[in-house]
């Protein structure tokens, strides 16, 4: 069989079954073996970054690798500010870019360029297949690179007559091997320095966002008296009523100071030590408090979970975990559709087990609060700060997870980065629901731009930060790529059309005309 065949049959083989493409005439081999390998399901996207995260929000709640297919250099660059946000999400991912033929790539044909350049900068791990008889062998590697803990973005890139060529033979799955147990004696160091009745925080990121790690923690937190908070942006955090609840770190410096402020000791537990997402002048880079000492107890990779199960046991064997109990807020009978008003209705309706893609930014700030309460569900962030992922996320949460209902709080100007994720929700028939916060402005920056300490903003400053002039039609934008959509004015309206969304299968869109913040 051909390199592509081979190719396509190691990865089902080693659990990889979906592919969101977005090829070119270097991968037709690849995209012409999916009717040899009916295993695979190869899911089309109009934009590679669409392609990319959705590969993301796959990888985070499926566990195990997605494919995306990449035509070589301009079709992985792409998609890099996806791939960025995996990267921060160590979410496994195996990244396929087609690349000229090998004998042709010395004649700098016009789609040559340094993949290798481009893959390095987002990948763990990289491979260039050399001979149709090693692609196989290569992809088991890719695939168990990926998954190898905390998890990574792997890319294989693959030359066209290496997907031509006969003489490849499918290869079987690599072991990968576990996330390494933290030593007894950290875990003992660690209990005794939250014994010594000094203040303690103990941050969570990774895998402790999960419901085991959350439950160890919380065991932690209720035996010893230690803070517990989650890192600001979790790549999959489970929340909801029966589970412990933990407050994420703030995005705004201020704020995540005071949050910390007084703790004498901070315990990292998957997480990294807290830095502030830009600098600011006089302001420090560093958000460990002055006198703060920091103590690993897990890193990301490894076993973060077991971890804090065995600190538990030993720093407070006889404690329960806190759980969340039910809650949900009314949804507000009259006034205006504010984000506040937005996040309770949200909060009033999410149905359990739903998977919340949050790319809500300044909107957003009540939804945590809103939704503290309701049935058990997962909560995925923006991991690496680029925007535009929130679609694909929501989209490929729903491939993973068919039966789940997904819910896509997403802001305007975030949403027009990747809109197109929507036409491959139709085309899948997702059950995606879509709300769009629609302030028509980039509302964050406005308020950066007075917290930078820049010029006082004049009008062609405010003017490159705001979406008003003409305003964005999304239930124009989504109709057009056959997704149903409405709009909404009042908590009322917003309330009417997201029971109908959530009881109706298959994708839909909500415009919600909030006002900017502040
Ligand atoms: C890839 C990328 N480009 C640009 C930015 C800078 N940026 C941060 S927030 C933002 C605008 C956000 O506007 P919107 O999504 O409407 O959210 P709002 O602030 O209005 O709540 C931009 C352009 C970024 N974070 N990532
Ligand atoms: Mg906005």
């Amino acid at each position: 069989m051909n390199g592509a065949q081979a190719l396509i049959r190691t990865l089902t083989r080693g659990g990889v079954e979906v592919c969101f493409s977005n090829p070119g005439t270097s991968e037709m081999h690849f995209v012409a073996a999916l009717d040899a390998v009916p295993q695979m399901r190869g899911v089309l996207c109009l934009f590679e970054g669409v392609a990319t995260g959705a590969a993301d929000g796959y990888g985070r709640m499926a566990g195990r690798p997605a494919a995306v297919l990449l035509h070589l250099g301009p079709g992985l660059a792409n998609g890099l500010a996806n791939l960025h946000n995996a990267r921060r999400a160590r979410t496994p991912l195996l990244a396929v870019v087609g690349d000229h033929a090998t004998y042709h790539k010395r004649y700098d044909a016009p789609l040559e360029s340094d993949i290798d350049a481009l893959a390095g900068s987002v990948s763990g791990w990289v491979r260039r297949s050399a001979r149709s008889a090693d692609v196989a062998a290569d992809a088991a590697e890719g695939v168990a690179a990926a998954l190898t803990p905390p998890g990574q973005v792997a890319t294989l890139i693959l030359p066209a007559d290496v997907s031509w060529s006969d003489g490849a033979e499918p290869a079987a799955p690599l072991p990968v091997r576990a996330a390494p147990g933290v030593p007894g004696a950290t875990v003992r160091s660690v209990s005794r320095t939250l014994r010594s009745g000094e203040p303690c925080v103990l941050l969570l990121g990774g895998a402790a966002a999960r419901r085991p790690g959350l439950e160890a923690a919380s065991r932690v937190a209720q035996g010893t008296g230690a803070r517990l908070l989650c890192e600001t942006f979790p790549a999959r955090l489970e929340r909801g009523a029966g589970i412990p609840a933990v407050d994420r770190l703030a995005y705004l410096g201020e704020f995540a100071a005071g949050q910390l402020s007084g703790a004498r000791h901070l315990i990292l537990a998957g997480a990294r030590a807290p830095v502030s997402f830009f600098a600011y002048p006089g302001q420090p880079s560093s958000l460990v408090p002055e006198g703060c000492e920091v103590h690993v107890l897990a890193e990301p990779g490894d076993d973060v979970c077991g971890a804090l199960a065995a600190l538990a046991d030993e720093a407070a064997p006889d404690a329960k975990p806190l759980l969340r109990e039910a809650e949900r807020p009314e949804v507000p009978d009259s006034g205006d559709l504010t984000g506040a008003a937005a996040a309770a209705v949200i909060g009033a309706l999410l149905p359990e087990g739903a998977i919340v893609s949050d790319e809500a930014n300044t909107s957003g700030v009540w939804l945590p609060g809103a939704t503290a309460g309701a049935p058990p569900h997962d909560w995925l962030t923006l991991t690496g700060g680029s925007i535009g992922l929130g679609l694909p996320l929501a989209t490929s949460a729903a491939v993973a997870c068919p039966g789940r209902p997904v819910l896509a709080l997403e802001a305007d100007g975030s949403a027009m980065y990747t809109p197109s994720a929507l036409w491959t929700q139709a085309r899948e028939g997702l059950d995606v629901t879509t709300v769009i916060f629609s302030n028509r402005s980039y509302a964050i920056l406005n308020m950066e731009l007075d917290r930078v300490g820049a010029e006082p903003a004049g009008a062609a400053a405010r003017n490159l930060l705001e979406l008003a002039r003409p305003g964005l039609d999304f239930v124009a934008l989504a109709t057009g790529m056959g997704v149903p959509a409405g709009r909404a004015r009042t908590p009322g309206e917003l309330a009417v059309q997201l029971r109908q969304a959530l009881a109706e299968p298959g994708p839909h869109l909500i415009e919600a005309m909030v006002p900017p913040l502040g």
